[in-house]
């Protein structure tokens, strides 16, 4: 065992140990935990089985019959007392996410605030969850939509956003009165287990919340074929790959579940000659180097004014030649691991096929601190510079590899930005109102998320997030994406004597 391997079990210990776990519950058999800082194992947790899957699901039903019945706000009052539990646990469970998923301390911190973000957000809308009311067309009636839980949300997690992604749909799915049965990433156990035991911890001081609202089960495909095919899972959202959503979507379609996806996404930033560079330099390396290039949201493609390419190129080949790539626990290391070996695979692979599609290698992409860490995965962001847009371009490879492409008008630049299958995140760079209102409007970009001088990753709570075409087409998070968490009834209320029918049909006895 390295010395940096007994350190991270040490700091996990301590970690777990700060969140109040027992040590227990991480020195179990079946599915082991490991670190990408060093590629070596942290812990253990038990592994589910198909049948433990399908009892977890019975326990949430029951706990959904009891739970939609309490009143709305006070569910909220249950994420608000969770939200507490993540204020306090804020540094540990962020440090946990940095030791478990490899990103950088700021950006595992920032994944736990996006949770406390979504609890508040979901407290607030626990007094909401409107309907609207609608001008019947016969005398005497009123017509209103009123929303219902749905029962039993399943959520299948992400290593890249291991709580956050949880958070989004977790606590709008229990103010909106269901209960969940969470099935996590394999790579990321410890971490479930330290929220399960955090909401663990609200529904003790909450003191009546039914047993069962949050069931997690930890394992691989023949616990999630449960998940998904159970036909008493009313929805089931899904964050991961296309290839997994496309098969997650088909199998729920097919028994008339109720799916929510957000997969691939294939982002795009436009560099226009009247972008402010300063700003651009920024967005460029966060949304592209950031979480090394893991994110759904990461920048994968950069279309820069052709009278402007060289002189971009020169300065961000600067700015990825002197990137502290290292120990995301350390302060000031900007780019931490690849998640695993299969990860760094197709790194490789990726860069290559771009060369051999006449890309030019400006900066990056190879292996680094290999001496260091012989099982941790860094790698130096790749920048490439294409001759145009080529086959690798449709592809999302879940690693720092940013292509750079040179346009000439805007409308060539907003159609590359759109001929990919996937339709996530996009961004223009402009001081120029009609170019930024066009790349907005319905000509512009056709994905969920489009931005103004911001990079395309890094959204906030309160929008609706997600994309379109092979992104899956769900919204998750802000806005009314809570209504994915319920079902619509409408209702009519006759509070005449008379019975008069709709479209003034005559039907008389
Ligand atoms: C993801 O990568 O699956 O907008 C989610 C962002 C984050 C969420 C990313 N707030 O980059």
């Amino acid at each position: 065992m390295s010395p940096a391997n007994t350190n991270l079990k040490e700091t996990i210990t301590t970690l777990l140990s700060q969140i109040g776990m027992s040590a227990r519950a991480f020195q179990g058999t079946g599915l082991i935990s490991c670190s990408p800082i060093t590629g070596e194992a942290i812990g253990e947790v038990s592994s589910h089985t198909p049948t433990e899957m399908r009892a977890a699901i019975e326990k949430a039903d029951l706990a959904f019959k009891g739970w939609r019945c309490v009143p709305a706000p006070k569910r909220g009052e249950l994420i608000r007392l969770f939200g507490e539990e993540l204020r306090q646990n804020k540094e540990a469970l962020g440090q946990l996410v940095t030791i478990e998923a490899g990103k950088i301390l700021q950006e595992g911190l920032g994944e736990v605030q996006e949770m406390i973000d979504i609890c508040d957000f979901a407290v607030g809308l626990s007094r909401q969850l409107y309907g609207l009311t609608m001008a019947s067309e016969r005398p005497g009636h009123r017509m209103m939509e009123t929303w219902h839980p749905l029962g039993v949300v399943g959520l299948i997690t992400p290593f890249n956003f291991p709580v956050a992604v949880w958070a989004w749909n977790f606590a709008l799915a229990i103010i909106c009165g269901n209960a969940t049965v969470w099935k996590p990433s394999e790579k990321t156990p410890l971490t479930a287990l330290a929220c399960q035991h955090l909401f663990d911890n609200a529904v003790a001081k909450f003191k009546d919340a039914p047993d069962g609202l949050s069931c997690l089960i930890q394992g691989g495909r023949d616990v999630t074929d449960v998940l998904v095919d159970h036909p008493r899972v009313a929805l089931v959202s899904a964050t991961g790959s296309t290839e997994m959503g496309r098969s997650v979507g088909q199998r729920v379609a097919k028994r008339f579940g109720k799916s929510l996806l957000e997969l691939g996404g294939n982002n795009a930033m436009i560099v226009t000659p009247s972008a402010d560079l300063t700003l651009a330099y920024r967005a460029i390396t966060f949304s592209a180097v950031g979480t090394s290039g893991q994110r759904c949201t990461t920048l994968r493609r950069l279309f820069v004014h052709r009278s402007m390419k060289a002189d971009v190129l020169t300065k961000l080949k600067q700015i990825y030649e002197s990137l502290p790539i290292g120990n995301p626990l350390e302060e000031g290391t900007l780019c931490g691991p690849l998640i695993d070996g299969h990860s760094y695979t197709a790194f490789q692979n990726t860069v290559h096929k771009a060369q051999s599609e006449g890309g030019n290698l400006v900066a990056g992409g190879v292996r680094v601190l290999s001496d260091q860490y012989p099982n941790g995965y860094y790698v130096s962001p790749a920048l490439l510079d294409m001759p145009d847009h080529t086959d690798s371009l449709f592809t999302e490879t879940f690693a720092p590899i940013l292509y750079v492409v040179s346009y000439d008008t805007l409308d060539e630049a907003i159609a590359m930005n759109n001929q990919v299958p996937q339709g996530l995140s996009s961004c223009v760079f402009t001081t120029d109102i009609r170019e930024a209102e066009y790349f907005l409007s319905a000509q512009g970009s056709d994905c969920g998320i489009a931005n103004v001088n911001i990079g395309p990753s890094g959204a906030e709570i309160g929008g609706a997030f997600g994309g379109e075409k092979e992104t899956g087409g769900g919204r998750e998070s802000g806005s009314d994406s809570w209504r994915n968490y319920m079902r619509r009834a409408t209702n009519t209320v006759n509070y005449s004597s008379e019975l008069p029918l709709a479209q003034g049909i005559k039907f008389d006895l």
